[in-house]
């Protein structure tokens, strides 16, 4: 539009329509101020006001939607956070297509995620440990990937027909179909409650002879109570509740290390690093005497999988380790001399697959568990055969 054509507009600026008016502030050739100049009537003053502050709200509707999607796409979200997104539309589904990688499939599974509420028991719920097992624990910080560690290893032995379930805790056997079930379908548990436990016995097949089983204990509880050995010491209100720890069992002992809380710097929120906790509750666990009992102690560095591109996993975590916990590993070093070379220390990286917004499984990756289940079975006793069915 032309100087001249302008000013002939805006002399017969009432003889538009609004629409016709409207498309002139869109292609940014009249603004209403001049329109307003140029003496345009209340009336379609008031309808163009209307269309204007409905533009600026579709364009800072259109930048929160970008902001949104931009945060999406730097994964600052976790799946309950987007679905929540989604079923409010603050977002649509076209949003998320234009503006983020996430495909349909994805999309899918995001609307449709949802968590088992798993069952934790408190303590005092709980039966006591059976006897004449090996009892596994975990111990880590919070969110180091205990219950994926757990989650993964339990998918892997029922889908390579390594396992038989002890109905002795029955809330044991509820919590790892539940931990299976949700792996199985990519769902990723929710955080162990603050005060949670549980156990889940099962036996475990002998790699040589299918007639022998590996009779396991495996305690499950919250990282705070870990965090609360470390800064109370060992006690009936933290790992020792019940007197599990300090029953009679051999123990096979997992110190969990999350190296992406370590690589990200923040350490999850938590006032300690790993590398001090690690240390005091190794130490404690010998002052209750639980090293004497223990026939192997393994260090796993978990979500191995954001290892940077290309290393050989089991060499980086040991570089790392000897980097990082340096002071850890060789304080296990000496609690196995001082033990007479009693126990085994196993060390190594832990990924259960591809993960995306947190709780989301994008693949499964078997290497950790496979890994794992042979770690197990290699200082974990066996017994023979409950049915011989099979010689
Ligand atoms: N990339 C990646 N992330 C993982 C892996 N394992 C766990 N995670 C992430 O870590 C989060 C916490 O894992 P959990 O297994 O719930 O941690 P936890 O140690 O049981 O934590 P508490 O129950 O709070 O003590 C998961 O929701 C995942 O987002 C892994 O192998 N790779
Ligand atoms: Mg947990």
């Amino acid at each position: 539009m032309n100087k001249r054509e302008k000013i002939q507009i805006l002399t017969n600026i009432n003889t538009f329509d609004i629409d016709v008016l409207t498309d002139f502030i869109s292609a940014n050739q009249i603004t209403l101020s001049e329109m307003i100049s140029a003496g345009l009537s209340e009336e379609k003053q008031a309808e163009l006001k209307q269309f204007e502050e409905r533009i600026q709200q579709q364009k800072s509707d259109k930048n929160r939607v970008l902001a949104l999607c931009k945060d999406i796409e730097d994964s600052v979200f976790d799946a309950k956070a987007i679905k929540r997104m989604l079923l409010n539309n603050e977002l649509t589904e076209a949003d998320l297509l234009a503006n983020t990688s996430l495909d349909q499939s994805l999309i899918k599974r995001i609307r449709n995620f949802e968590q088992t509420k798993l069952n934790f028991n408190l303590w005092d719920d709980l039966p006591p440990l059976e006897d004449k097992r090996t009892d596994v624990y975990f111990f880590g910080q919070p969110g180091s990937g205990k219950s994926c560690v757990l989650a993964s290893l339990f998918y892997f032995l029922e889908k390579n027909g390594l396992m038989q379930v002890d109905l002795t805790n029955l809330a044991g056997a509820t919590y790892r179909a539940q931990l299976k079930d949700d792996f199985e379908y990519g769902i990723l548990p929710e955080s162990t409650t603050v005060d949670g436990v549980n156990y889940i016995a099962l036996d475990i097949r002998n790699k040589e002879d299918r007639n022998k089983w590996h009779p396991l204990n495996f305690i499950e509880m919250s990282g705070e109570h870990f965090n609360s050995a470390f800064e109370q010491g060992i006690s009936a209100d933290n790992l020792n509740q019940k007197n599990y720890l300090l029953n009679e069992n051999r123990k096979l002992i997992f110190f969990v290390i999350d190296y992406d809380a370590h690589v990200q710097g923040r350490e999850a929120g938590q006032r300690f690093s790993q590398a001090s906790m690690m240390v005091n509750v190794l130490e404690l666990l010998d002052d209750q005497g639980i090293l004497k009992k223990t026939d192997a102690v393994y260090i796993l560095l978990t979500k191995s999988d954001l290892f940077p591109d290309g290393v050989d996993r089991k060499k980086f975590a040991m570089e790392f380790l000897n980097e990082h916990y340096r002071n850890f590993l060789e304080n296990c070093k000496d609690q196995k001399f001082k033990h007479n070379e009693s126990f085994k220390l196993v060390v190594f990286p832990y990924s259960i697959g591809q993960v995306k917004f947190n709780d989301i499984l994008m693949a499964i990756d078997d290497t950790s568990p496979k890994y794992i289940t042979e770690a197990i079975r290699s200082f974990s006793f066996y017994k023979k055969t409950k049915t011989g069915l099979f010689n």
